[in-house]
């Protein structure tokens, strides 16, 4: 039985949260990108979840109550990171750096800087500042970081399988995309993604070659703004292959899934680095259809809970106390 179809009576801590009634969907694909095998029922239960990716604005309030300091503000400790150079242990975080032309797109350091400086209120480095992007989604945030906001606004990340059910606005996942069958019907764009060619020109045809204000784009069918595009989103479950033990039989599906366990979260090609990894969702301004097909609920990424990039934000949900 599915707990919690109708909204509870007592209301999330947020009253601009949005209300995800409890459902059946198919979750992950048998048809893109390994990682997201095997499509399987999954059912969840009801929660509220906030409409638009935390954004600057937000994120600066709780800033300024808490006096919290985000991981990329702070310099990373030798001790963490055996082998790396000391003159890269420097707070800094990652920042998306257009190539001047074609280049292999296996290699992310490519586009991929690490830039000194690099914060939530300096998303491009020294010398950037949020001045116009207040309504923007808040980058360079780390776990820990988006962990202290959702404990601070009373809140909570979602598991993998309620960020999916979600983006698919809590009803039917068959379509390619959450709109239909094409990226962009009759020609509209429906996210912000990149378009033209990938990593060099961006044509920018959606109208942003970065992040966008939140709501730049139509909502789902519950409303939900940018669950596709403009940033990835953090959730709270670890990283793993979905397991083929949890393929639904016939008869019956998963329920509330976890995600996996942390210590089978680590990335194999990193062994002298175990850093645990989280799933993110949704893609971002940077996925191309020749680069990165990952503007889908099903599309999945990892990403080590220490590390922030000028594509990444999050949004939280609220699930009603038993
Ligand atoms: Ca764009």
């Amino acid at each position: 039985m599915i707990k919690d179809t109708a909204e509870p009576a007592v209301p999330p801590p947020d009253p601009g949260m949005v209300w995800t009634p409890g459902g059946v969907f198919t979750m992950g694909s048998d048809s893109h990108y390994p990682e997201e095998r095997p499509a399987r029922r999954v059912r969840v239960d009801g929660f509220w979840i906030d409409r638009t990716p935390v954004t600057n604005d937000q994120f600066a309030r709780f800033v300024e109550q808490t006096g919290h300091v985000t991981l990329a503000e702070i310099a990373p400790r030798p001790e963490d990171y055996p082998g790396a150079p000391r003159d890269m242990l420097r707070a800094g975080s990652m920042v998306f750096t257009p190539t001047r032309g074609p280049v292999p797109l296996n290699d992310a350091s490519q586009w991929w800087r690490w830039t000194f400086g690099a914060t939530w209120r300096r998303p491009l480095g020294p010398g950037s500042n949020l001045r116009g992007l207040g309504d923007h989604p808040v980058v360079h945030v780390a776990w820990p970081d988006v962990e202290a906001y959702a404990a601070w606004a009373g809140k909570t990340l979602p598991t993998e399988a309620e960020w999916e059910f979600a983006a698919w606005g809590g009803g039917p996942s068959e379509t390619e995309f959450v709109w239909g069958t094409e990226l962009t019907p009759a020609g509209r764009q429906m996210a912000n993604t990149f378009q033209g060619q990938f990593p060099f020109r961006n044509t920018c045809e959606d109208g942003y070659d970065r992040t966008s204000p939140v709501g730049a784009f139509p909502g789902n069918d519950l409303g939900l703004l940018d669950m596709i595009g403009n940033v990835w989103e953090w959730t709270s479950d670890w990283y793993g292959p979905h397991r083929t033990a949890e393929k639904s039989s016939p008869c019956c599906a998963i329920e509330n899934p976890r995600g996996g366990r942390e210590g089978d979260s680590l990335d194999p090609a990193l062994p002298d680095i175990p850093i645990p990894r989280k799933v993110l969702k949704g893609g971002s301004f940077l996925c191309a259809p020749s680069y990165c097909r990952r503007y889908r609920p099903a599309a999945r990424h990892a990403q080590t809970i220490d590390s922030a990039m000028s594509h990444l934000g999050f949004r939280c949900i609220y699930r009603p106390p038993d």
